[in-house]
């Protein structure tokens, strides 16, 4: 039996910050995972090395499911987006390290592919109409078949989801506090449709659309939003309303069809559970990471799976490129995906994150190399150190806190 001899948790910032663990065996295998939060990583990392490395050392890494459920259940302070996303990470690592051990990419220890390739969708942000069309052309020349669509609002200086003036969005910024952002949600409402309506327009019929809200409405605001969305065919609307207040999607669900995707904040089967058995949702939407790594988010996807319920895991650029080889991997050997979310990646960071996965025509795939398929450069790495970075908050004009 191969042993779990050491664990390191190494952050870089190569343009944004990365919590990675290296887990190395007692056969010499390293197996990396991803475990970033946003805004918190010293958090997760601390939780790592100083909670749950000691208690791994010793143990049998091909006892994945042994070491999640110790994990989760020997705390006694269950889940919340700290614990889960170290579970998570430590659980990618076990799952590369067995795909290493056998010498088969993991999504072949997952039953193997039932596709070919997975459907991505990027981020088109453009401040105006006109920024906007000139970004989905350059990102349909990329070869996307889907696109979420963001845009400025008049009377706003910045929206979730786009930069003035800049064409990459990178929502954390680096510094010691949080940017303030203003926001009105009125404002918003009113001009939305025109931009989707716009981006329809210009796209035509084939092309799939996806509108972010960020959590930001009121329950009626969001049936709102859903009813005068609908003639434009999204593919799905993503976090109307703040997470925690799950009884607002049945108003929803009241006055509109809109496809709903949710969850990218949530961390278990259990904030997914009353969702998912009242439909209430057509997408779940958390990160393979965030949500406890492969072994946990499969059961998640299993249980939409009864109720004709699909989904698309959380990509963005603020999980590492091993969390994207894991959902993909995940994504290939799973029944119910609807979509992969594929923000991208700044250049500075492949040359720390080296991987195995491909894009191609708008298609994803994990590629072929054993375990994830993601190595981690820990020369290159250790020229970007850790900097303090925070996602921004926001205030209505009023000056109140109000959801970002
Ligand atoms: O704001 O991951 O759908 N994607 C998103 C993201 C989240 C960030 C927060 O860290 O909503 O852009
Ligand atoms: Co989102």
């Amino acid at each position: 039996m191969a042993k779990i001899e050491k664990i390191d948790v190494l952050i870089s910032s190569p343009g944004r910050n990365y919590v990675t663990i290296k887990i190395q065996t007692s056969d010499g295998i390293i197996g990396w995972g991803d475990a970033t939060l946003n805004g918190r990583e010293l958090s997760v990392a601390s939780y790592i090395s100083d909670h749950v490395a000691p208690l791994l050392i010793g143990l049998d890494p091909d006892r994945i499911e042994d070491i999640w459920q110790f994990l989760y259940r020997s705390v006694y302070w269950r889940r919340g987006p700290i614990t889960m996303a170290a579970i998570g990470g430590i659980d990618l690592a076990l799952w590369d390290i067995k795909g290493k051990s056998v010498n088969r990419p993991v999504y072949q220890l997952l039953g193997g592919a039932v596709r070919e390739k997975i459907l991505a969708y990027t981020h088109t942000v453009g401040w105006d109409l006109a920024e906007l069309k000139d970004a989905l052309d350059k990102n349909l020349a990329r070869g996307f078949k889907a696109l979420r669509v963001q845009s400025g609002v008049p009377g706003l200086d910045s929206v979730y989801g786009v930069s003035q003036g800049k064409k990459n969005y990178e929502p954390a910024s680096r510094g010691a506090s949080a940017q303030l952002e203003v926001w009105d949600s009125g404002k918003y409402l009113r001009h939305v449709p025109k931009i989707i309506e716009g981006a329809r327009n210009h796209v035509g019929d084939d092309i799939e659309l996806l509108h972010d809200a960020h959590h930001r409405l009121t329950p009626i605001q969001a049936a709102q939003l859903g009813k005068s969305l609908e003639p434009y065919g999204l593919f799905w609307l993503e976090d109307v309303t703040p997470g925690e207040n799950q009884e607002a999607l049945k108003l929803i669900r009241q006055h509109s069809t809109i496809p709903l995707a949710i969850g990218e904040v949530f961390n278990t089967i259990w904030d997914f559970k009353d969702l998912i058995i009242n439909q209430q949702l057509d997408y779940v939407r958390c990160s393979v990471m965030h949500a406890g790594g492969i072994s946990h988010t499969r059961r998640i996807f299993d249980l939409a799976a009864l109720y004709g319920i699909k989904f698309g895991p959380h990509g963005p650029s603020d999980v590492s490129p091993i969390t994207m080889a894991a959902s993909l991997h995940v994504d290939l050997a799973t029944p119910n995906l609807g979509i992969q979310e594929f923000m991208g990646y700044p250049e500075v960071v492949s040359e720390v994150f080296t991987h195995a996965y491909s894009l191609k025509d708008g298609y994803l795939h994990p590629g072929d190399a054993s375990g994830l398929g993601v190595d981690y450069n820990e020369k290159v790495a250790a020229k970007f150190p850790y900097a303090p970075a925070y996602l921004p908050y926001a205030r209505t004009f009023d000056g109140t806190v109000t959801d970002w």
